[in-house]
């Protein structure tokens, strides 16, 4: 990036644009929710970072800090800083948000304080909460999820409900509206979780398969 910027907590609410939006989120493991995110698009932080010719990717790096969470270092079956990435195509779509809060309020930490990515069209995954670092690069970044079980959670993670993951169908999907998840309706999955219309240009040429 030609303009590589460092943010405090308070440039976050003095340089961006902060506005409330509804957006689906569908978990992988087949339930959903609507949730009221405050935030900014992910292309206005992008493009005051000027990007390069040679950017392809966008990579996302979480807080790590073992000895604040001991969970970090030992008693998870994943590995620690939480990494994620989308192409730089997707991370420029207006829908890709920056959150900094939800329901009027700002994040808490378990919500992914202070920043969040929130891609709706993606399984709930690739919303990496807590990030400390954005990068622009040529090459495919690793993602958490897929280093531990890559024929399970693919890099791009586009709800589909013709792509089942391994062990169950994502053909429907469990609303959480009102009540918990047990008492929760089924209802069909959409493919890019309703979003079809803003974003399945990005994919147009792709097999999604094979690019699960
Ligand atoms: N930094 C970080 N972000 C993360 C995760 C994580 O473990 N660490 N888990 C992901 C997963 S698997 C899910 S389902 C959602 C959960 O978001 P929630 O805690 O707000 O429900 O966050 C995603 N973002
Ligand atoms: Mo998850």
């Amino acid at each position: 990036m030609n303009n590589p910027i460092k943010l405090d907590y308070d440039d976050i609410f003095n340089k961006f644009t902060l506005e409330e939006r509804i957006y689906r989120l569908r978990c992988v493991e087949a339930w959903s929710m609507n949730i009221p995110w405050i935030g900014f698009p992910l292309a206005d932080l992008i493009k005051m970072a000027d990007p390069q010719s040679g950017a392809k990717y966008v990579a996302f790096e979480t807080l790590y800090d073992p000895k604040q969470f001991p969970a970090q270092r030992s008693w998870s079956s994943i590995d620690y800083p939480y990494v994620e990435g989308l192409r730089l195509d997707e991370a420029m779509n207006p829908l890709a948000l920056i959150s900094v809060g939800l329901y009027g309020k700002t994040l808490a930490p378990q919500n992914g304080a202070p920043l969040r990515l929130v891609v709706p069209w993606k399984y709930g995954f690739k919303s990496i909460k807590s990030i400390v670092r954005i990068r622009l690069t040529d090459k495919k970044p690793p993602t958490t999820w897929n280093r531990s079980a890559p024929s399970e959670y693919g890099f791009y993670a586009n709800v589909n409900p013709q792509v089942d993951h391994p062990r169950w169908s994502q053909a429907s999907e469990r609303f959480i509206g009102e009540g918990s998840v047990l008492s929760s309706r089924r209802q069909p999955t959409l493919m890019f979780n309703g979003y079809e219309e803003e974003v399945a240009h990005l994919y147009k040429d792709m097999d999604l398969r094979k690019f699960y």
